[in-house]
């Protein structure tokens, strides 16, 4: 039996298939932890919900933003959704996308297995949050997808602001927690995220910090596997596993063994071309403007893990 960790697949159906044979995954006897973003830029996101889709029985999946966007994109209409980039289109247009989508929104914000040792999110969570408090707002956000309101939900979560604070009420609540939790990278010591800062740790202004390393740290009874910052490499900090190594921008794809007594990794190489980058139409591409992708192209080649604050940045 063996629990693995999976990082962001971005839509690399082919990708994941090699991972999944190089892990000797088993239906039989393993389970898989994916740690969102499942869908978009990789040109086979749908066939890569359908591939998860058909796992939900031997795996967790927590939401990221582009999975949240997707499911927005999903309650649009026929003439909006043919707006949207031609991956994330032939979802919301196949036969089975009700069925595909009505499951996704019904996944994790948070994921906790206290037997294990693990907790998994997205992006991140805020500095304050122990485990137990990051179950609960996750909780809140589930119900709310899950609900009656969910569309309002969609509706509003567009946004950087407000920050968190526990007296934050009903949408503002919401789009503060999902911001946390599925597009933190870097943010002041007093907890503000700065939604601009994505490169790898020693490119970002002054004064910022990644999310698992800023002062003040709360101490959790949990370790941490999440996704979301591809610039950040493999990198262990805190308790801390960040496994996206950037598979849709020619990186790779990892998997992290939680249940081995030290850090199992396994890697396949990422798509051979790194992801066009188009200024797509607004809302479609998770949560923000598309960024310029300069110099984010991974190095191809071996990279085991990383200390905790690699220096250099991801361009070779
Ligand atoms: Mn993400």
């Amino acid at each position: 039996m063996a629990v693995w960790a999976i990082g962001d697949l971005q839509g690399c159906y082919d990708i994941t298939q090699r991972l999944l044979e190089r892990i000797k995954f088993d239906t039989a006897r393993d389970t898989i932890w994916f740690c969102g973003d499942l869908v978009n830029r990789g040109g086979q996101s749908l066939e890569t919900l359908r591939l998860v889709h058909s796992l939900r029985d031997h795996s967790v999946t927590v939401l990221g933003n582009h999975d949240l966007s997707l499911i927005a994109v999903g309650q649009r209409t026929k003439d909006e959704q043919r707006k949207v980039n031609p991956d994330l289109q032939r979802v919301v247009m196949a036969e089975d996308a009700p069925e595909l989508l009505e499951w996704l929104r019904n996944q994790k914000m948070f994921h906790a297995d206290r037997e294990l040792g693990w907790g998994m999110v997205h992006a991140g969570l805020h500095s304050s949050w122990t485990i137990a408090n990051a179950e609960r707002y996750a909780r809140e956000i589930e119900e709310k997808l899950r609900g009656k309101q969910f569309e309002r939900l969609l509706r509003n979560m567009y946004g950087d602001k407000p920050g968190w604070n526990p007296q934050l009420a009903g949408m503002e609540r919401a789009r503060a927690i999902i911001n946390i939790m599925t597009r933190m990278r870097y943010v002041t010591p007093r907890g503000r995220i700065d939604f601009d800062a994505k490169g790898a740790p020693g490119t970002q202004p002054a004064g910022l910090y990644p999310w698992f390393s800023v002062p003040g740290q709360v101490q959790r009874d949990l370790k941490l596997v999440v996704g979301h910052w591809s610039t950040l490499g493999l990198t262990m900090c805190n308790g801390v596993h960040a496994i996206d190594t950037g598979a849709v921008w020619g990186g790779k794809l990892t998997a992290l063994q939680l249940d081995a007594e030290v850090p199992r990794f396994e890697q396949v190489e990422g798509r051979d071309v790194p992801a066009q980058v188009k200024p797509a139409t607004k809302n479609t591409s998770a949560n923000k403007a598309p960024s310029k992708r300069t110099g984010h192209r991974r190095r191809r080649g071996g990279r085991g893990p990383r200390p905790a604050t690699p220096a250099t940045p991801p361009s070779a």
